[in-house]
C-alpha cells in the first residue's frame, strides 16, 4: 500500500500547526500587560497546554484557576504559589530572562502552560 504524498502533507501541516506552528499571543491590556489565562480541571489543562509569546521585557500576569489544591510553579524565573481547589491565584512578574520557560502544578508535575519569552 502507498502512501499519499498529498495527505501526508496535510496531515504534516496540521500537526506543525498545531504542535509547533509558534506561540500564542497573549491577551494585552491597555498598560502593556501580557495577560494569560490558564485554567485546570478534570485533571486536564481547559483547551490544552498552550505556549505563549511574550515580548522580553514586558509585564507578565499570569491567572491560574484550578478545580485541586496545588502549587503553581514558573520555571526558569522560579516564581511560586499556591491556589486552593475551585478559585484562582495570580502571578506577576517581569519577562526579563529570555528562553522557553514551562508553567506547572509542581505537586502533580502537570503542564499548564509555556511561557516563550524574546
Ligand atoms: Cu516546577
Amino acid at each position: 500500500m502507498r502512501a499519499r504524498p498529498a495527505a501526508v502533507l496535510v496531515a504534516c501541516l496540521v500537526l506543525i500547526a498545531g504542535c509547533a506552528g509558534g506561540a500564542a499571543a497573549p491577551q494585552v491590556t491597555a498598560e502593556g500587560v501580557q495577560r494569560i489565562e490558564v485554567t485546570y480541571a478534570g485533571g486536564a489543562v481547559t483547551d490544552g497546554v498552550v505556549r505563549y509569546a511574550v515580548p522580553l521585557g514586558s509585564p507578565v500576569e499570569l491567572m491560574v484557576a484550578s478545580d485541586v489544591a496545588d502549587e503553581v510553579h514558573v520555571h526558569g524565573y522560579d516564581r511560586r504559589t499556591f491556589v486552593t481547589a475551585g478559585a484562582s491565584t495570580t502571578l506577576r512578574f517581569t519577562a526579563d530572562l529570555p528562553g522557553v520557560f514551562e508553567v506547572e502544578l509542581e505537586q502533580r508535575g502537570m503542564p499548564l502552560t509555556e511561557l516563550e519569552v524574546s
